[in-house]
């Protein structure tokens, strides 16, 4: 470790350090600066209080509820979810690897999905041969940090809790007794819990209008709740040039990259795209295409299918230290939710501080191509940008009956394509199953050839070689090219 990067380290732990010992002395500021109505104490309350010795005696019965015993037996609906922290190397844009830190070899780590009410049962192993202790720090949860320490190589570590709270939460290392958190959250120790609100989700009604007699009225559109799902996942990457944890760069909030689901512009066209729209496999219809090639396997860019008229809900978490301006060109965000409380609707970009989420809602209403970036200018050219395509805007469907993928016209591209695995989140309580998933995402060869092994998912690598010359030959008969 060179000089300038140890001292980096130094600072970084007296400020994590700082930040604990000083947190109780904020929050004695912010109490003196309130001013109490005596008048709107319950002075019977103060005294039964008084009588059990005080607010501590209180504090330990209501974290004895966390205890995973009694939550089993409790009524509840026990989810288990298990993480493995593991450092591994995984790829960056321009055929480079960073040393990426992971929750069980991928970046973001697995989703969870439980209802509101549901007891999560979380164990977080670490290998003995896993070069770091990790912890997870779990947003979704109301218990005592300490909850979150570390655990040491070769050991495991378990709590409950129970998801009281819906909507999207994160979930993150705590580094190893919180010194290196920046690192680890950065190399790609971040994921997100997705708690649905125990009645399920809203109707959407969009605002629209409509002609009558020559008269323009208002006329409301409400759509089911079950809605098609993708997970978005903002963060950036603080890199020195051979792929390690660049601190200074994140002090400075000097990003090297921001990235969408671990990695930069995940959601653009590939090869594959440049054939059925151009006839040239080399032929880019996007400005930037860093993950073109079928080489790149499950880091090969793919497309997000949607259909026009459909209700698409998007989980999205701002991981990252810099704010994510959210905006879909060509669309307007239907419905803003955060927690279970509609913030927005009809609304152009909404801002994302770090470490918080929403739920959008919306509906596609023409075909075309849309993209979804953080419209701060600076993510958007170093990767926080993908692309949405609604219904059938390249007239492919002739094609791929030519071609003889598919029988009868296809309302999206995902039901020949797919949807990339990464950004499709587990089935919930109001989710319209995507027509196929392929593998996509900054997953370790272990974890990819796992899910390919599963048949659970289209491995586009193996089946775009053995299409592409039908596809050609179905593109020169219709005379496209
Ligand atoms: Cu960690």
């Amino acid at each position: 470790m060179n000089k300038r990067i140890s001292m980096l380290f130094t600072i970084a732990a007296v400020a994590v350090m700082g930040a604990t010992l000083f947190g109780s002395t904020y929050t004695q500021t912010q109490i003196s600066g309130q001013s109490i109505d005596m008048s709107q104490i319950d002075m019977g309350m103060m005294d039964k209080i008084r009588s059990m010795g005080g607010l501590q005696l209180v504090m330990p019965q209501a974290f004895a509820e966390t205890d995973c015993g009694a939550l089993a037996d409790s009524g509840r609906n026990v989810v288990e979810f298990n993480l493995t922290g593991e450092s591994v190397e995984l790829p960056i844009m321009g055929g480079k690897t960073y040393n990426a830190m992971t929750f069980n070899g991928q970046v973001p780590g697995p989703t969870l999905r439980v209802t509101q009410g549901d007891v999560v049962k979380m164990t977080l192993t670490i290998p003995d041969d896993e070069v770091t202790g990790h912890g997870n720090d779990m947003h979704a949860s109301q218990i005592s940090a300490l909850t979150f320490d570390s655990v040491n190589p070769g050991e495991t570590s378990q709590y409950c809790y129970i998801a009281e709270s819906a909507g999207v939460f994160k979930y993150h290392c705590s580094g190893v007794h919180l010194v290196g958190m920046d690192q680890h959250v950065f190399s790609g120790m971040y994921g997100i819990a997705i708690v649905d609100p125990i009645n399920g989700y809203k109707k959407l009604m969009v605002e629209k209008t409509s002609v009558s007699g020559g008269e323009v009225s208002l006329d409301r559109q409400f759509y089911d709740a079950d809605a098609l799902e993708f997970t978005l996942q903002f963060n950036q990457l603080y890199l020195t040039d051979d792929g390690n944890y660049d601190a200074g760069a994140m002090f400075a909030h000097q990003n090297t990259a921001t990235v969408i689901n671990g990695m930069q512009f995940a959601y653009v066209p590939n090869m594959a795209h440049n054939l059925l729209i151009k006839g040239d496999v080399d032929k880019n219809i996007f400005v930037a295409q860093p993950w073109n090639g079928l080489e790149n396997k499950q880091y090969q860019s793919q497309l997000l299918y949607v259909e026009n008229g459909q209700h698409v809900r998007l989980f999205i978490e701002n991981h990252g230290n810099e704010p994510v301006f959210f905006h879909i060109v060509g669309e307007i965000l239907d419905r803003v939710t955060q927690g279970n409380r509609v913030q927005s609707a009809a609304t152009e970009t909404w801002l994302l501080g770090g470490s918080q989420n929403m739920i959008v809602d919306l509906v596609f209403d023409e075909p075309g191509a849309y993209a979804l970036v953080n419209h701060d200018y600076a993510a958007i050219y170093t990767g926080g940008i993908g692309l949405f395509i609604a219904g059938d805007p390249f007239n492919l469907n002739p094609v791929f009956q030519e071609a003889g993928l598919i029988q009868a016209p296809v309302t999206s591209y995902a039901y020949v394509l797919g949807n990339p695995s990464d950004a499709v989140p587990p089935m919930g309580k109001n989710s319209i199953a995507h027509p196929a998933i392929n593998i996509h995402g900054l997953y370790t060869d272990d974890v990819a050839s796992e899910m390919a092994t599963s048949g659970d998912f289209a491995v586009l690598w193996e089946i775009i070689p053995e299409v592409a010359g039908p596809l050609t030959d179905a593109l020169k008969a219709l005379g496209r090219f």
